[in-house]
């Protein structure tokens, strides 16, 4: 008989306010090792040491694991964070996101998109052609959630991260979870910086373009980050939201590591 499967998630806040989170998924033997790892992680955090922390460990179905590919990476680099954010545009549009919603996404998360002025603790929804907000709690957003690598595709991820300078916790788990989102019933693209203040790169993802980095996409030190899902007109939000939140997605292919562009061409 197959071993069960867990999603073990860690969420860590400071005075309310959100320092991190984490996903994985594992076999009973596993767990403790990884929430001794989320422990720490949000111990040792650049915003801060976390005051309380939120450790989830739930049992997955089997049968309802859906299998993913990472996409092709792709690495663009611009001279400077405008530069980045102006090719990040670009891209969006190529992906036939309006250009209008595009700018204004990255402008709301470059002011800090919950209604505070901070950073939200999920992603943005926003209508891929009227730049309208669709999520339903602005602090929240949308949280995607359980889902990770499998173990062979993991080692051959790390085999091309390594000699790149690339193998860290933040592009793993930001190539995990775009996999996920830009398979995601109704998402057209995703653009995405970080919010802690020493890690200043991002990305654009959608199925037609792959994994596309910026190593610039904010100012050293900046909090304000986060992600925008743009949505197709029309989509079933409901049916998105439960696939970003409750479908398990195991990654066990890999894609290819292309050579790094620059911006301006
Ligand atoms: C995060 O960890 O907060 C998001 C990181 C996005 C960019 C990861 C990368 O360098 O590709
Ligand atoms: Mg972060």
């Amino acid at each position: 008989m197959e071993k069960p499967l867990y999603s073990i998630r860690m969420r860590s806040s400071r005075s309310e306010r959100h320092i991190s989170g984490a996903e994985r998924l594992a076999q009973p033997e596993g767990l403790d090792a990884l929430a001794a790892e989320m422990v720490r992680r949000a111990l040792q955090h650049d915003k801060g040491q976390a005051d309380k922390i939120v450790l989830t460990l739930e049992q997955i179905d089997p049968s309802e694991i859906v299998h993913l590919s990472l996409p092709d990476i792709r690495t663009v680099q611009a001279t400077s964070v405008d530069q980045g954010r102006a090719a990040a545009l670009s891209l969006l549009a190529a992906a036939g996101v309006n250009a209008d919603a595009a700018l204004n996404a990255m402008d709301i998360m470059s002011h800090g998109a919950a209604p505070d002025g901070d950073s939200m603790r999920g992603a943005m929804l926003i209508d891929a052609n009227s730049g309208r907000r669709l999520e339903n709690d602005r602090y929240r957003g949308v949280r995607v959630s359980r889902m990770d690598l499998d173990s062979s595709a993991e080692i051959l991820l790390k085999n091309v991260l390594e000699p790149a300078g690339l193998d860290n916790t933040h592009v793993r788990d930001a190539l995990v979870l775009a996999t996920k989102v830009m398979h995601a019933p109704g998402v057209m693209a995703e653009l995405c910086w970080s919010d802690d203040p020493g890690y200043t790169a991002g990305y654009v993802a959608a199925s037609s373009l792959g994994y596309v980095r910026f190593p610039m996409l904010k100012p050293l030190g900046e909090i304000r980050g986060g992600r925008s899902f743009f949505v197709t007109p029309g989509a079933d939000l409901p049916r998105l939201v439960r696939y970003l939140e409750r479908q398990t997605v195991l990654v066990d292919r890999v894609g290819r590591f292309l050579p790094d562009e620059r911006w301006p061409q």
